[in-house]
Formats: C-alpha cells, sequence, structure tokens
C-alpha cells in the first residue's frame, strides 16, 4: 500500500491500526471471517472504474465484455456451489437481496412472517424500524420458551391464522440446525412463497455441514462474507427460471444501480474456493470448534441458549452470572470487558430477553474467524477459558482489571502464532 500510505498518510494509518487489532486480537465475532489474499487483490482492483448496469449481453454502457465473463463466472460457480439454476450477484449485501426477493412477488401492506429480531431474526426480515417493517404488514415467530428451539407446528398453526403471502426462515442468532423442508411445508399449506435467508451458514451449507433450502424454497438469499468467507456482499439463488427473471428485474432495474464489479469478482474468487476440498474441511472444522467452545463453557458453568450448537454459532446468557450484589453480568458489559481482554464479541438478545438491544443479557459468540486463522479444538478451549476467566472475575469485581490484563497479555501472545496472511507477517 505504499500509494496509499504517501498520498493519504492519515487513511493508510488507520488501516495499519486496524490491521493490528485484528492480528493481535482474536475475532469471534460470528458474522466476520478473514478472507484470502485473492478475494482482497480482485475487491482491490481497477474492476471498480466501470459501469455495468444491466446483467451479461445486455449492458447500458460499452465496454463489458471482460465485466460479463466476470459476472458469468461468479453466477454460473455460485450455481454449482449451492446447486441452484438460477443466481444474482449483485446484491450489495444481504439485506438488500432480502428487499428484492420480496419486491419481486410482493406488493406493499401484503403479509409477511418471519423469525422475531429479539428470538434470533434480523432486521431486514420485517422489523418495524426497517423499510421492510414498514411496506408489509409482518408477523413474527419465535422460539419456543423451554427448548429455545423452532417450534414448527406452532409457527405452523400460526402461519394458518396469519395466511402470509411470504414465509422467511434464517437467522442472525440461532444456534441450531433450521428445517427448511419444515418451512416449505408450511409455506405451501398456506399459499405463500418461502425464502430462507442462509447468510450466516452459507459456508456450511455450501461443505454440506447444514442441509441446504436451494432446490427445496422458492428463494434462497445470502451474504458472502460470513461463514463463506469471501468479500463483503450478497446474492440470491432460485431454481424457478420465472421467478429468477423477477429477481434479476427486482435487482436491476427495481433497486439498484451499477453493480459493483470488483465486489462481483471478489465473489466470483470467494466461491471457486468454497468449490475447493479444503473449504469442506475448514467448515467441518468451524462446527468442531464452535461446539468444543459449547462444551467449555458450560463445564465452565455458564448457561447457553438452547443448551448448546449445531453452527458456527453459541449464545450465551449472561443472566446466570450474577455479583454478590445478585444484579447480573449485562451482554455490554461483557462484550467490554472482553474487548479489553482483546476478544472481540458482540452483546446480543436472548430469547427471554428483558434489556435493550444496547444492553442486552447475552452474548454471541462465532468461530469462523478463528478458524480461517487455523485454530483448532484445543485452541478452542483455551480461549473459552479466557472468557470464563475474565467475565467471572468481573461478576466477582466490577472495577477489577486483573484478569483482563492477564488475558489481554496472554492472548497477544497467543495470537501471534496465528497471523491472518502467514505469507506477509
Ligand atoms: N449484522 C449481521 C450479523 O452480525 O449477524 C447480520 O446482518
Amino acid at each position: 500500500m505504499s500509494d496509499l500510505a504517501k498520498h493519504d498518510p492519515e487513511i493508510f494509518a488507520l488501516i495499519e491500526k486496524e490491521y493490528g487489532r485484528q492480528v493481535n486480537g482474536l475475532e469471534l465475532i460470528a458474522s466476520e471471517n478473514v478472507v484470502s489474499k485473492s478475494v482482497l487483490e480482485a475487491v482491490g482492483s481497477i474492476l471498480t472504474n466501470k459501469y455495468a448496469e444491466g446483467y451479461p449481453g445486455k449492458r447500458y454502457y460499452g465496454g463489458c465484455e471482460f465485466h460479463d465473463v466476470i459476472e458469468n463466472l461468479a453466477r454460473d460457480r455460485l450455481c454449482k456451489l449451492f446447486g441452484a439454476t438460477h443466481a444474482n450477484v449483485q446484491a450489495v449485501s444481504g439485506s438488500q437481496a432480502n428487499q428484492e426477493v420480496y419486491f419481486a412477488v410482493m406488493q406493499p401492506k401484503d403479509r409477511m412472517m418471519s423469525q422475531d429480531l429479539s428470538q434470533g431474526g434480523h432486521l431486514s426480515h420485517g422489523s418495524p424500524v426497517n423499510i421492510t417493517g414498514k411496506l408489509y404488514e409482518v408477523t413474527h415467530y419465535g422460539v419456543d420458551k423451554e427448548t429455545e428451539t423452532l417450534d414448527y407446528a406452532q409457527i405452523a398453526e400460526q402461519a394458518r391464522q396469519i395466511k402470509p403471502q411470504m414465509i422467511v426462515c434464517g437467522a442472525s442468532a440461532y444456534p441450531r440446525i433450521i428445517d427448511f423442508k419444515a418451512f416449505k411445508e408450511i409455506a405451501e399449506d398456506v399459499g405463500a412463497y418461502c425464502t430462507a435467508d442462509i447468510a450466516h451458514i452459507a459456508g456450511l451449507v455450501a461443505a454440506g455441514e447444514h442441509p441446504s433450502p436451494v432446490g427445496v424454497v422458492d428463494f434462497t438469499t445470502t451474504t458472502t462474507h460470513k461463514t463463506l468467507r469471501g468479500p463483503r456482499g450478497g446474492a440470491i439463488m432460485t431454481t424457478d427460471d420465472e421467478l429468477g427473471v423477477k429477481i434479476d428485474r427486482s435487482v436491476f432495474p427495481g433497486t439498484q444501480g451499477g453493480p459493483l464489479m470488483h465486489v462481483i469478482a471478489g465473489k466470483a474468487v470467494c466461491f471457486k474456493e468454497a468449490l475447493s476440498p479444503d473449504f469442506k474441511a475448514y467448515a467441518k472444522q468451524i462446527v468442531k470448534n464452535s461446539k468444543k467452545m459449547a462444551k467449555v463453557l458450560m463445564d465452565e458453568g455458564f448457561t447457553l441458549v438452547s443448551g448448546g450448537t449445531d453452527n458456527h454459532l453459541l449464545l450465551m446468557n449472561l443472566s446466570t452470572l450474577k455479583d454478590a450484589t445478585g444484579k447480573h453480568i449485562t451482554g455490554l458489559e461483557a462484550e467490554t470487558v472482553l474487548g479489553q481482554a482483546g476478544i472481540t464479541v458482540n452483546k446480543n438478545t436472548i430469547p427471554s430477553e428483558k434489556l435493550s438491544p444496547f444492553v442486552t443479557s447475552g452474548l454471541r459468540i462465532g468461530t469462523p474467524a478463528v478458524t480461517s486463522r487455523g485454530m483448532k479444538e484445543d485452541d478452542m478451549e483455551k480461549i473459552a477459558l479466557w472468557i470464563s476467566r475474565v467475565l467471572k472475575d468481573v461478576a466477582k469485581d466490577r472495577s477489577s482489571k486483573t484478569e483482563i490484563n492477564a488475558v489481554k497479555k496472554e492472548v497477544t501472545e497467543f495470537a501471534a502464532k496465528f497471523p491472518l496472511y502467514p505469507e506477509v507477517n
């Protein structure tokens, strides 16, 4: 980055600082990952110079001959990866991809059913503060109070009462397998379209570590930067040709302008990587790591939502971790103290949540990024014990910095053994 360092030292210095933060700490945010150098190079390329509104073979600008080939490669590779027959790779994000699906087949005021945000869903699934919640009449389903897992019989009953035009499944903070076939049957029963948002689990689905919704539901949306380990962006898939045509129109000219061709090239690179045997091994390790982390935390006495995990994330219920006065440690406090110890996580609502989303009683922990750095089950044990030490010490004495400082030192030494990019460190 010698040119950037010379011409914009301010931005360069901040990128360097962020690199230091990523490399010296442990990123346990469930929706983040570490992309390959190839993805970085594609996204940082001269493809950003070009407008390519339209689709391959039918653009509104000249000079798109190489962009056509790039976009076709991205579409074909995505179809191959998931067994789709139609893919749109222009969605700039997962939220945008969801809006584009709704816009393709729904009218304002149509009814939608989706998982409650506070119980694992996503803003773009019709939250009242999101455009999707303002455009459509949304009813949420939640998880069962006892098991903290989806109750398909209850969701089917709700669907029969609501008679929605669209049922959305998929989540941002749900640690268990999602039964896409059950959702499709519920949707069929009431004549609704079914969309599966697999943003979080796409890498697991691609590698066969989670059942796939492609070929089961009507639309599958995803981001490309979470477990799939590509550049930031979105994509939409279907196995229905007519719906594919509607999706393409909804994306462009329906909601977007010129596609981010440098990012589409990065997506193509990511899909090629995800088709490799190495990626299958990576996805398997993500789940092994997450299960190990869950076990150690539970052995340490912590409570996990649904009692464990089947995927890349776990949700700690901190309401059982109390200080001497009986007041519990909040998600916000836990996020802050673990951050000070070099462990980045995010506060998250839990199914029985009583606090605001800015405070919360939960903590979401994910293993995709640390698995990309080569960490295995033994390393997860170390990380879980560090989390335990910091949280228990803070519960004992909220002003204590003893374990925060000790763990920070150990984390920094440990992280140095797992460079982000071994060839450049
Ligand atoms: N913000 C993402 C997450 O962290 O889950 C979802 O869009």
